[in-house]
């Protein structure tokens, strides 16, 4: 019988078509979306990151690893459960910063809309000036940052130091999340809040807007 352990190898083993394959067969059996991702595609994903900082994999096995990923996540986002229909009337500029890493973001995204946000989804490779431009330009409610790899580190600082600097600090919360974040590192960065996962992305955004 198939597991979740055979989708973690073949996302590990980066092969697109039967890991998609193997995504279906468990999503078809009943198993919950959310472990699937988890415990199948990121874990795989994981191992891919842990051989190429063993400098064990090339940058070739983390593009093979993206589009392994790729071929499953949205099988599983097609998955999540509908949200309530209900709207929130409430922005958020969401995006990258600085990487083309958009996995993440793209799966903060579907889950934020599902939560029936309004998302303004500012795609990649984003500067600090790119997300306050933004949220000034639609009137967001909040700013979502996802942090992929070290250098984006230091930019998401520069982005707090911005909004101090343009006075409008606290006219948006930012929460941050990504693979190298930690929340020890966002709260001493001085965000106002930091997820593992994609789903705490909704968790975060309905406290930090007081939504009941
Ligand atoms: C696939 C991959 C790539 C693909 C990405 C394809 C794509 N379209 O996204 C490509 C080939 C482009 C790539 C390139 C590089 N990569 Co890469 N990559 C990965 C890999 C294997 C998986 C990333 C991924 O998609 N994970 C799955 C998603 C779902 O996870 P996630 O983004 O972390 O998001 C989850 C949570 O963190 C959270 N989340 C994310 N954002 C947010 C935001 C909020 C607000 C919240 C609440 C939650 C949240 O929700 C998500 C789901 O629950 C990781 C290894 C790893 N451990 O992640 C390395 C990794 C991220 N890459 C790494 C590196 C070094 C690079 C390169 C610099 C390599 C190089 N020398 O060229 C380049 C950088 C390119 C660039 N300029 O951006 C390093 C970063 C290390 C570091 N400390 O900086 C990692 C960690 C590998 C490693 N261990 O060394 N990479």
């Amino acid at each position: 019988m198939a597991t979740i352990a055979d989708l973690r190898q073949l996302v590990s083993d980066t092969k697109p078509d039967e890991a998609a394959e193997m995504t279906s067969t468990l999503l078809d059996a009943g198993l919950d979306p959310m472990e699937v991702l988890e415990e199948g595609v990121m874990s795989g994903l994981q191992d891919v990151g842990d051989r190429f900082a063993a400098k064990k994999a090339i940058v070739l096995d983390l593009v093979r690893a993206g589009v392994t990923a790729k071929a499953c996540v949205p099988l599983i986002q097609a998955s999540f459960p509908e949200g309530e229909g209900v709207k929130i009337d409430k922005k958020i500029v969401l995006g990258t910063m600085l990487s083309q890493h958009n996995i993440g973001k793209n799966l903060v995204s579907t889950l934020l809309s599902i939560g029936g946000f309004e998302v303004i989804d500012i795609g990649e490779k984003n500067s600090p000036f790119d997300f306050y431009e933004k949220a000034e330009s639609v009137g967001a409610d909040l700013i979502a940052v996802s942090v992929v790899f070290a250098p984006a580190m230091e930019k998401f600082n520069e982005l707090l130091s911005l909004l101090n600097e343009m006075n409008v600090r606290d006219k948006y919360p930012v929460i941050v999340g990504g693979a190298v974040t930690s929340q020890k590192w966002a709260s001493e960065a001085g965000a106002d809040g930091w997820g593992a996962q994609a789903k705490d992305g909704v968790e975060l955004a309905r406290k930090l807007l007081s939504i009941e």
